[in-house]
């Protein structure tokens, strides 16, 4: 399998680039709102912090309870001053509110918690509540360590912890097994992680070239961006679609590419009443030598082979390429810089398109990839519920700014990042979606009425945009606009996407065998690509399943039939 960074790491960068784009959208286009002075820190141990605040607080312990955990901060974040990760707003909050002192026996940089874990547990010395990823889930469990959580969850959570559970169709389904629910997984969007086609608008107009509605647009326009000097300077320096020697990832990635052709890399799904695995199937085929032809006729980095994201950045904020396919926060990372250099740029996301007539999917991934699980045999599983409710009620649930300043941070402070503090972080699976949908109503309506800080924000900035003409607002427009990249994940989370349906942990097979058949997968593309024959890639489906695919296919199976 790819490695993919995990939820909440793509996620917490993903709002720091907000966050630090709204700042300098809203000082130079709008009054930034008045935030009241962060409240963290101010006084500790006292509950005057919480007064005023619509807060939805569980049945707390009396006496408070003691809960053990372990957990990972990184070099990077930051703390309020008088805080660290023993004595901030969290552990205060659980210990005044919910009756729960929560200690953490040791905390590691991120990169080495998984490692520190494994001999904490080794040795016997098992916290009360922590963070598994998914291979430490299915050991501990079957190590017998891990507590039943079913009877806990079913007593205790609440109703917006089961909705933001339920709205990720698997989420509760891969932390149960033998029918006990076993650990409360940490959930994010998982369709983030679904191609758009980007394409630069301003290059299109130029040229006079329609909205592309099928692959063979693609490559025509592919074609014009390279030949028909799009950028007007008079100089043959533009090609037409931005590549990485990576091939895959979530910037100029070969990913919606074979989507448009009906083609799944490296994820599994069901085709005739099996699962297959997507970059052996015959719809890769066409695509090898669609690709094959542009890098043929240049519209492809000669160099693609072997330049990474931040080159490729750099081809793309130079003004070279007019088109990429990737996700749908792209404008606020690298295509911002693209417009930073020229004015004018403007990129527009574009459904994937489909070689044929037939609709092309949009594959994705389960974001699902770590769980919060209790120590069998801690006398009160039911805390990790209460502290989970707290989380969803209050912070995933509330549109009270004063409650999201004391227990996020708040935009005057950017880099303190408060929920960092916690183990406790779900996100709402199809939050990005809903606000979306809010902002484009507003808009239409032109009034703002409703929205919740955040996206209040957002409005501002697009207002800036269409009133003021403030070009650099742009980035707001192209995902959360009237024909934004967020409205193409609404459909792709419809019937044009197709999610992996494999999201258990890896199989024996697939363990010792995958990596090797990735990289043999990674230099057959990238060499058809470059120009060797197409029957290297009939040669690779072969010795693939020689050489392992047919066993990992083979487990995948049995591990489909018992998770329907
Ligand atoms: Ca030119």
């Amino acid at each position: 399998m790819r490695t993919r960074i995990s939820g909440t790491k793509r996620l917490s960068t993903l709002t720091a680039l907000f966050l630090i784009s709204i700042l300098i959208l809203t000082s130079c286009s709008s009054p930034t709102p008045t935030a009241p002075p962060p409240a963290a820190g101010q006084a500790e141990h006292s509950t005057d912090i919480y007064e005023g605040l619509n807060l939805v607080v569980p049945n707390r312990y009396d006496p408070p309870i003691e809960m053990s955990s372990v957990t990972s901060v990184d070099a990077t974040v930051k703390f309020l001053e008088g805080d660290d990760i023993h004595n901030n707003i969290w552990t205060r909050t659980y210990a005044s509110l919910l009756g729960i002192n929560l200690r953490y026996d040791w905390v590691v940089d991120a990169s080495m918690y998984d490692q520190k874990l494994g001999l904490s547990v080794n040795s016997g010395d098992i916290p009360d509540m922590f963070v598994v990823d998914s291979a430490q889930f299915l050991t501990y469990y079957e190590a017998g360590l891990l507590a039943d959580l079913t009877d806990a969850y079913e007593a205790e959570a609440s109703d917006a912890t089961r909705d933001i559970l339920s709205q990720d169709p698997i989420a509760m389904k891969v932390a149960t097994i033998d029918g006990k629910l076993l650990g409360i997984p940490l959930t994010d969007a998982s369709v983030t992680s679904a191609s758009v086609l980007w394409i630069r608008q301003d290059w299109l107009d130029r040229l006079g070239i329609p909205a592309p509605t099928s692959m063979a647009d693609v490559l025509e326009i592919s074609r014009r961006f390279t030949e028909e000097d799009p950028d007007g300077d008079g100089v043959d320096d533009t090609i037409g679609l931005a590549v990485t020697k990576d091939l895959f990832g979530a910037i100029a990635s070969l990913q919606g590419f074979f989507n448009g052709y009906h083609a799944y890399p490296g994820i599994w799904f069901e085709r005739d009443g099996s699962i297959v695995y997507g970059s052996v199937q015959p719809e890769m085929r066409d695509a090898l030598l669609a690709l094959q032809k542009m890098y043929a006729d240049g519209q492809i980095d000669r160099e693609f082979g072997v330049k990474d994201i931040n080159q490729v950045t750099e081809t793309i904020s130079q003004g070279e390429c007019g088109m990429e396919f990737g996700v749908w926060w792209n404008p606020y990372h690298p295509l911002n810089l693209s417009q930073a250099n020229d004015p004018d740029a403007y990129w527009q996301a574009y459904a994937i398109p489909s070689i044929d007539e037939t609709p092309a999917k949009s594959q994705y991934t389960s974001a699902i990839a770590s769980f919060l699980v209790v120590r069998e045999g801690y006398e009160h599983p039911e805390a990790l519920i209460r502290m989970v409710n707290f989380w969803t009620d209050n912070i995933v649930r509330s549109q009270d700014d004063n409650v999201r300043n004391l227990f996020l941070g708040n935009l005057d402070n950017p880099d303190v990042v408060l929920y960092k503090y916690t183990p406790v972080v779900l996100w709402e699976p199809t939050a990005g979606i809903k606000t979306g949908r809010q902002l484009r109503e507003a808009l239409a309506k032109r009034d703002p009425t409703g929205l919740n800080r955040e996206a209040l924000w957002r409005y501002r900035i697009m207002q800036a945009y269409f009133e003021q003409g403030t070009k650099e607002a742009w980035v707001e427009v192209a995902t959360n606009g009237p024909n934004g990249s967020v409205v193409i994940l609404e459909d792709v989370l419809g019937d044009r996407g197709l999610m992996n349906r494999f999201y258990g942990m890896p199989t024996p097979a697939m363990a010792e065998k995958m990596p090797t058949l990735s990289t043999m997968e990674s230099e057959m593309i990238t060499k058809i690509i470059m120009g060797e024959p197409i029957d290297q890639f009939d040669r690779f489906v072969e010795t693939w399943h020689q050489m392992g695919g047919a066993e990992i296919t083979e487990e995948v199976n049995q591990w489909a039939a018992s998770n329907p």
